[in-house]
């Protein structure tokens, strides 16, 4: 239409009409001048439509071939996909997946995965004896191996200033080796009423030091308990943090033996207010801490209105905040089979 009305007017402005004379043979020539003017335009615009059309046809049918192409192309890729995934599915995993025992294997926890054979670090279908379902658990199987980690911190990705039910379930970067994690409590609690456990606590401050803290005998309760907190000897060069170091007056407003779990919105602490809400994370508070592995990721040292870094009292003090953690259990009297 638009194209219509554009000849339209190249024919008023192109041919206007001359003036005329009273000579009969000037005027049929004068009247006939804009008439043949007229039909070349109509001519010339009827072949730029139908050369348009032609050119529109063609990149039409140019488009129709380019999406059969594409259409194609994301039919194999999709297939090959599907392919990749069923091949996964056979085999067990060598990154970050899941190990694949098949249907015969099921573990109470990672301990019973190595000795059974399996001594690649990754993640594992584990059924913890009193859990009525298969849980995806990281297995460490450095330091002896047989490690179930519970707890992962090493770059602030992941929030752990969280309620109830994300601490209760668990939560985190549970498909891939090098994220941030809580296993749940509940997992926790399978895991260390089974059998007796040992926790390792291993650490790294920003200046590339190495801690570790072990403690025999680690126990969480069950949820109607409130996932109270109980543990044995200690052993390691990091300091007695989780009893309240050797201080009495710290052991007595600090320490986390037999302390239930606090969060946001669970507020089971020693203190007169809530200290997960303060201090930004779930944890056996008392009133509140001598440490504190789920607290805010900050680089290093640092100050705020309550301790709520990264603490771990006896090696950095409450204002340093450490640049990783990891928290793993396995049965007190695994051996290792030599390794
Ligand atoms: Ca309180």
């Amino acid at each position: 239409m638009r194209l219509e009305l554009a000849t339209a007017l190249s024919v008023t402005l192109l041919c206007p009409i001359k003036n005329s004379t009273w000579s009969s043979r000037l005027f049929i020539m004068d009247y006939m001048k804009p008439l043949n003017c007229f039909l070349w335009m109509t001519i010339f615009h009827l072949i730029i439509t139908h050369s348009t059309e032609d050119k529109c046809q063609r990149e039409t049918e140019k488009l129709r071939v380019q999406i059969k192409t594409l259409e194609n192309h994301y039919a194999k890729r999709h297939q090959l996909l599907k392919n990749l995934r069923n091949q996964s599915a056979e085999r067990p995993e060598t990154g970050n997946g899941i190990m694949n025992l098949g249907d015969k294997s099921v573990h109470a926890d990672c301990a019973h995965v190595f000795k059974s054979g399996n001594k690649e670090t990754g993640f594992y279908m584990i059924k913890p004896t009193n859990s009525t379902v298969p849980v995806k658990m990281y297995c460490d199987m450095s330091e002896g191996g047989g490690w179930t980690v519970l707890q992962r911190r090493m770059d602030g990705t992941e929030s752990f200033d969280r309620g109830w039910s994300d601490y209760k379930r668990g939560f985190g970067a549970m498909d891939s080796g090098t994220g941030e994690f809580w296993l749940g409590n509940d997992n926790l609690h399978f895991l260390t009423s089974q059998e007796e456990c040992t926790l390792r606590i291993t650490m790294e401050d920003f200046e590339g030091v190495r801690r570790f803290a072990v403690y025999k005998n680690f126990k969480v309760s069950d949820e109607k308990n409130k996932y109270q907190l109980s543990f044995g000897e200690y052993a390691g060069n990091a300091g007695n943090a989780l009893a309240g170091g050797d201080h009495p007056e710290v052991q007595w407003w600090a320490s986390h033996q037999g302390m239930k779990f606090t969060t946001f919105d669970s507020d089971n602490d020693q203190y007169g207010q809530n200290c997960a809400q303060e201090d930004k994370s779930g944890w056996w508070f008392n009133r509140c801490h001598s440490a504190n592995l789920n607290g805010l990721y900050y680089q290093g040292p640092y100050s705020a209105v309550t301790d709520n870094g990264i603490v771990w009292y006896t090696w950095h003090g409450w204002w340093y905040s450490l640049k990783s953690v990891v928290m793993k259990i396995r049965p007190t009297h695994f051996e290792s089979n030599g390794i």
